[in-house]
Protein backbone atom coordinates (compact mmCIF):
# COMPACT_ATOMS: atom_id res chain seq x y z
CA UNK A 1 0.00 0.00 0.00
CA UNK A 2 3.11 2.15 0.37
CA UNK A 3 2.36 3.38 3.46
CA UNK A 4 4.92 4.40 6.30
CA UNK A 5 4.94 4.05 9.90
CA UNK A 6 7.00 5.98 11.93
CA UNK A 7 8.14 3.93 15.64
CA UNK A 8 9.72 5.76 18.35
CA UNK A 9 11.72 3.56 20.54
CA UNK A 10 11.56 0.69 18.58
CA UNK A 11 15.02 -0.61 20.09
CA UNK A 12 13.04 -2.79 22.79
CA UNK A 13 9.98 -3.70 24.30
CA UNK A 14 6.85 -2.61 23.08
CA UNK A 15 8.34 0.16 20.48
CA UNK A 16 9.89 -3.46 18.85
CA UNK A 17 7.24 -5.48 18.71
CA UNK A 18 4.96 -2.60 17.52
CA UNK A 19 7.38 -2.23 14.57
CA UNK A 20 7.52 -6.39 13.81
CA UNK A 21 3.43 -6.53 13.89
CA UNK A 22 3.06 -3.17 11.67
CA UNK A 23 5.60 -4.36 9.39
CA UNK A 24 3.23 -7.67 9.30
CA UNK A 25 0.11 -5.69 8.37
CA UNK A 26 2.10 -4.08 5.48
CA UNK A 27 3.69 -0.84 6.22
CA UNK A 28 6.92 0.36 5.64
CA UNK A 29 8.41 0.86 8.82
CA UNK A 30 10.96 3.70 9.88
CA UNK A 31 12.67 2.37 13.33
CA UNK A 32 14.16 5.09 15.38
CA UNK A 33 15.90 5.09 18.86
CA UNK A 34 19.14 5.62 20.09
CA UNK A 35 20.75 2.35 19.91
CA UNK A 36 20.74 2.44 16.39
CA UNK A 37 22.78 -1.05 16.28
CA UNK A 38 19.48 -2.74 17.62
CA UNK A 39 17.52 -0.88 15.16
CA UNK A 40 19.64 -2.17 12.59
CA UNK A 41 19.11 -5.86 13.39
CA UNK A 42 15.42 -5.65 14.00
CA UNK A 43 15.28 -3.85 10.35
CA UNK A 44 17.18 -6.61 9.04
CA UNK A 45 14.61 -9.37 10.26
CA UNK A 46 11.40 -7.36 9.42
CA UNK A 47 12.15 -4.62 6.93
CA UNK A 48 12.54 -1.13 6.86
CA UNK A 49 14.72 1.57 7.80
CA UNK A 50 16.53 2.29 11.14
CA UNK A 51 17.29 5.75 11.61
CA UNK A 52 19.30 6.87 15.01
CA UNK A 53 16.76 9.03 16.80
CA UNK A 54 16.76 10.60 20.73
CA UNK A 55 13.53 12.70 21.34
CA UNK A 56 15.16 14.61 24.11
CA UNK A 57 17.28 16.68 21.12
CA UNK A 58 15.59 18.84 18.81
CA UNK A 59 18.52 18.65 16.43
CA UNK A 60 18.08 14.66 16.27
CA UNK A 61 14.69 14.70 15.41
CA UNK A 62 14.66 17.11 12.84
CA UNK A 63 17.21 14.87 10.94
CA UNK A 64 15.54 11.64 11.56
CA UNK A 65 12.11 13.79 10.22
CA UNK A 66 14.70 14.75 7.20
CA UNK A 67 14.73 11.37 6.05
CA UNK A 68 11.14 10.22 6.62
CA UNK A 69 9.94 11.03 3.18
CA UNK A 70 6.18 10.27 3.92
CA UNK A 71 4.35 9.16 7.20
CA UNK A 72 1.49 8.06 8.07
CA UNK A 73 1.16 6.03 11.10
CA UNK A 74 3.12 7.61 14.05
CA UNK A 75 3.73 5.86 17.23
CA UNK A 76 4.54 8.10 20.10
CA UNK A 77 6.35 4.87 22.40
CA UNK A 78 9.53 6.09 23.28
CA UNK A 79 9.50 6.91 27.29
CA UNK A 80 9.63 5.27 30.70
CA UNK A 81 10.03 5.94 34.29
CA UNK A 82 13.73 6.62 35.73
CA UNK A 83 13.70 6.65 39.69
CA UNK A 84 11.66 5.37 42.61
CA UNK A 85 11.26 7.74 45.42
CA UNK A 86 9.10 10.22 47.66
CA UNK A 87 8.33 13.90 46.14
CA UNK A 88 10.76 14.60 49.46
CA UNK A 89 13.48 12.87 48.28
CA UNK A 90 13.09 13.78 44.28
CA UNK A 91 15.78 13.20 42.06
CA UNK A 92 15.53 16.65 39.67
CA UNK A 93 17.44 14.74 36.91
CA UNK A 94 15.24 11.71 36.97
CA UNK A 95 12.00 14.00 36.76
CA UNK A 96 13.78 15.46 33.90
CA UNK A 97 14.39 12.69 31.67
CA UNK A 98 11.18 11.67 32.48
CA UNK A 99 9.68 14.32 31.13
CA UNK A 100 12.44 15.53 28.10
CA UNK A 101 11.32 11.65 27.02
CA UNK A 102 7.58 10.92 27.71
CA UNK A 103 6.64 14.65 26.96
CA UNK A 104 8.86 16.84 25.13
CA UNK A 105 10.16 13.77 23.01
CA UNK A 106 6.15 13.23 22.04
CA UNK A 107 5.82 17.07 21.43
CA UNK A 108 8.83 17.39 18.88
CA UNK A 109 8.03 13.96 16.97
CA UNK A 110 4.48 15.32 16.66
CA UNK A 111 5.03 18.49 15.69
CA UNK A 112 7.39 17.84 13.05
CA UNK A 113 5.44 14.88 11.42
CA UNK A 114 2.58 16.57 11.88
CA UNK A 115 2.11 18.08 8.17
CA UNK A 116 3.72 14.77 6.45
CA UNK A 117 0.67 12.65 8.54
CA UNK A 118 -1.99 15.39 7.03
CA UNK A 119 -0.87 15.03 3.92
CA UNK A 120 -1.24 11.43 4.14
CA UNK A 121 -4.50 11.81 3.83
CA UNK A 122 -5.49 9.24 6.46
CA UNK A 123 -2.96 9.75 9.36
CA UNK A 124 -2.63 8.61 12.78
CA UNK A 125 -0.90 9.30 15.80
CA UNK A 126 -0.82 6.46 18.51
CA UNK A 127 1.06 7.69 21.72
CA UNK A 128 2.09 5.19 24.32
CA UNK A 129 1.02 6.66 27.42
CA UNK A 130 0.28 4.92 30.20
CA UNK A 131 -2.33 3.72 33.45
CA UNK A 132 0.27 6.13 35.12
CA UNK A 133 -1.30 9.13 32.99
CA UNK A 134 -5.04 8.36 34.73
CA UNK A 135 -3.92 7.64 38.02
CA UNK A 136 -1.55 8.67 40.85
CA UNK A 137 0.43 6.40 43.49
CA UNK A 138 3.10 7.21 46.12
CA UNK A 139 6.58 7.16 45.30
CA UNK A 140 5.72 7.93 41.69
CA UNK A 141 4.81 11.61 40.83
CA UNK A 142 7.41 12.20 38.55
CA UNK A 143 6.55 9.31 36.62
CA UNK A 144 2.52 9.76 36.39
CA UNK A 145 2.51 13.73 36.15
CA UNK A 146 4.70 13.18 32.63
CA UNK A 147 2.38 10.78 31.82
CA UNK A 148 -0.90 12.86 32.64
CA UNK A 149 1.09 15.71 30.84
CA UNK A 150 1.93 13.40 28.06
CA UNK A 151 -1.96 12.41 27.85
CA UNK A 152 -3.22 15.54 27.95
CA UNK A 153 -0.90 16.94 25.23
CA UNK A 154 -1.98 13.81 22.90
CA UNK A 155 -5.80 14.39 23.64
CA UNK A 156 -5.10 18.34 22.91
CA UNK A 157 -3.58 17.56 19.79
CA UNK A 158 -6.84 15.46 18.82
CA UNK A 159 -9.24 18.62 19.27
CA UNK A 160 -6.82 21.10 17.28
CA UNK A 161 -7.09 18.52 14.00
CA UNK A 162 -10.75 17.82 13.98
CA UNK A 163 -12.07 18.05 10.28
CA UNK A 164 -8.40 16.85 9.62
CA UNK A 165 -7.82 13.66 8.24
CA UNK A 166 -5.67 12.39 11.47
CA UNK A 167 -6.30 10.01 13.75
CA UNK A 168 -5.38 10.05 17.28
CA UNK A 169 -5.14 7.11 19.58
CA UNK A 170 -3.84 6.71 23.59
CA UNK A 171 -2.92 3.53 24.17
CA UNK A 172 -2.16 2.86 28.35
CA UNK A 173 -1.18 0.28 29.15
CA UNK A 174 -0.22 -1.33 32.69
CA UNK A 175 2.67 -3.65 33.62
CA UNK A 176 4.35 -5.33 30.35
CA UNK A 177 7.45 -7.30 30.48
CA UNK A 178 10.23 -4.92 28.57
CA UNK A 179 13.41 -3.41 29.56
CA UNK A 180 11.03 -1.00 31.54
CA UNK A 181 11.34 -2.06 34.60
CA UNK A 182 15.15 -2.10 34.47
CA UNK A 183 15.28 1.64 33.79
CA UNK A 184 12.73 2.41 36.12
CA UNK A 185 14.34 0.76 39.23
CA UNK A 186 17.70 0.95 38.26
CA UNK A 187 18.04 -2.74 38.42
CA UNK A 188 16.92 -2.99 42.13
CA UNK A 189 14.46 -7.16 41.08
CA UNK A 190 13.92 -7.02 45.00
CA UNK A 191 12.36 -4.04 44.36
CA UNK A 192 10.64 -4.46 40.90
CA UNK A 193 9.12 -7.88 42.20
CA UNK A 194 7.49 -6.34 45.05
CA UNK A 195 5.75 -3.51 43.42
CA UNK A 196 4.37 -6.26 40.71
CA UNK A 197 3.84 -9.00 43.37
CA UNK A 198 0.89 -11.13 41.90
CA UNK A 199 1.16 -9.49 38.64
CA UNK A 200 1.63 -11.45 35.94
CA UNK A 201 3.01 -8.90 33.05
CA UNK A 202 1.75 -8.18 29.26
CA UNK A 203 4.37 -9.11 26.64
CA UNK A 204 5.16 -6.04 24.44
CA UNK A 205 3.80 -8.25 21.77
CA UNK A 206 0.15 -8.10 23.73
CA UNK A 207 0.16 -4.50 23.54
CA UNK A 208 1.50 -4.50 19.66
CA UNK A 209 -0.98 -6.50 18.54
CA UNK A 210 -3.94 -3.82 19.95
CA UNK A 211 -2.17 -1.12 18.41
CA UNK A 212 -1.55 -2.95 14.76
CA UNK A 213 -5.52 -3.49 15.27
CA UNK A 214 -6.18 0.04 16.11
CA UNK A 215 -3.99 1.55 12.97
CA UNK A 216 -5.92 -0.76 10.42
CA UNK A 217 -9.55 0.15 10.98
CA UNK A 218 -10.87 1.48 8.54
CA UNK A 219 -9.94 5.78 8.09
CA UNK A 220 -13.30 7.36 9.53
CA UNK A 221 -13.17 5.04 12.63
CA UNK A 222 -10.77 6.27 15.51
CA UNK A 223 -10.40 4.65 18.66
CA UNK A 224 -9.88 6.98 21.09
CA UNK A 225 -8.51 5.53 24.31
CA UNK A 226 -6.97 2.20 25.08
CA UNK A 227 -6.09 0.84 28.62
CA UNK A 228 -4.74 -2.67 28.27
CA UNK A 229 -3.55 -4.29 32.01
CA UNK A 230 -2.86 -7.62 32.86
CA UNK A 231 -5.88 -9.75 34.45
CA UNK A 232 -4.70 -9.36 38.19
CA UNK A 233 -3.85 -5.77 37.83
CA UNK A 234 -6.37 -3.91 39.25
CA UNK A 235 -4.61 0.08 39.60
CA UNK A 236 -1.90 2.19 38.28
CA UNK A 237 1.15 1.11 40.88
O1 LIG B 1 10.16 0.01 27.70
P1 LIG B 1 11.65 -0.25 27.14
P2 LIG B 1 8.70 -0.22 27.09
N1 LIG B 1 15.14 8.87 22.31
O2 LIG B 1 12.54 0.34 28.17
C1 LIG B 1 13.46 4.31 23.84
C2 LIG B 1 5.27 2.90 28.35
N2 LIG B 1 4.81 2.03 29.44
O3 LIG B 1 8.72 -0.89 25.80
O4 LIG B 1 16.96 5.02 22.79
C3 LIG B 1 14.63 7.84 21.59
O5 LIG B 1 11.83 -1.68 26.79
C4 LIG B 1 14.43 3.18 24.09
O6 LIG B 1 15.39 3.14 23.05
P3 LIG B 1 16.96 3.58 23.19
C5 LIG B 1 6.59 3.58 28.63
O7 LIG B 1 6.45 4.70 29.46
C6 LIG B 1 5.46 0.88 29.73
O8 LIG B 1 7.89 -0.82 28.16
O9 LIG B 1 17.66 2.71 22.22
N3 LIG B 1 14.20 6.71 22.14
C7 LIG B 1 13.52 1.96 24.00
O10 LIG B 1 13.42 1.53 22.67
C8 LIG B 1 7.02 3.94 27.23
O11 LIG B 1 6.48 5.16 26.83
C9 LIG B 1 5.03 0.09 30.81
O12 LIG B 1 17.35 3.36 24.63
C10 LIG B 1 14.30 6.59 23.48
C11 LIG B 1 12.17 2.49 24.46
O13 LIG B 1 12.27 3.93 24.50
C12 LIG B 1 6.45 2.81 26.36
O14 LIG B 1 5.51 2.14 27.18
C13 LIG B 1 3.95 0.49 31.56
C14 LIG B 1 14.80 7.62 24.28
C15 LIG B 1 11.80 2.00 25.83
O15 LIG B 1 11.70 0.63 25.80
C16 LIG B 1 7.47 1.81 25.87
O16 LIG B 1 8.23 1.30 26.95
C17 LIG B 1 3.32 1.66 31.25
C18 LIG B 1 15.24 8.79 23.64
N4 LIG B 1 15.76 9.83 24.32
C19 LIG B 1 3.76 2.42 30.19
N5 LIG B 1 14.76 7.21 25.58
C20 LIG B 1 5.69 -1.19 31.21
N6 LIG B 1 6.63 -1.70 30.44
O17 LIG B 1 5.34 -1.75 32.25
C21 LIG B 1 14.26 5.97 25.57
O18 LIG B 1 2.30 2.01 32.02
N7 LIG B 1 13.97 5.58 24.32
Amino acid sequence: SGRVAVVTGASSGIGAATARELAEAGFAVVLGARRVDRLEELAAEIGGTALQLDVTDQDSVDAFVAQVPRCDVLVNNAGGAKGVAPIAEAVEDDWRWMWETNVLGTLRLTKALMPKLVESGDGHVLTVTSVAASAVYDNGAGYTSAKHAQGALHRTLRGEHLGQPVRFTEIAPGAVETEFSEVRFGGDKERAAKVYEGITPLTGEDVAEVIAFTATRPSHVNLDFIEIKPRDQHSAT
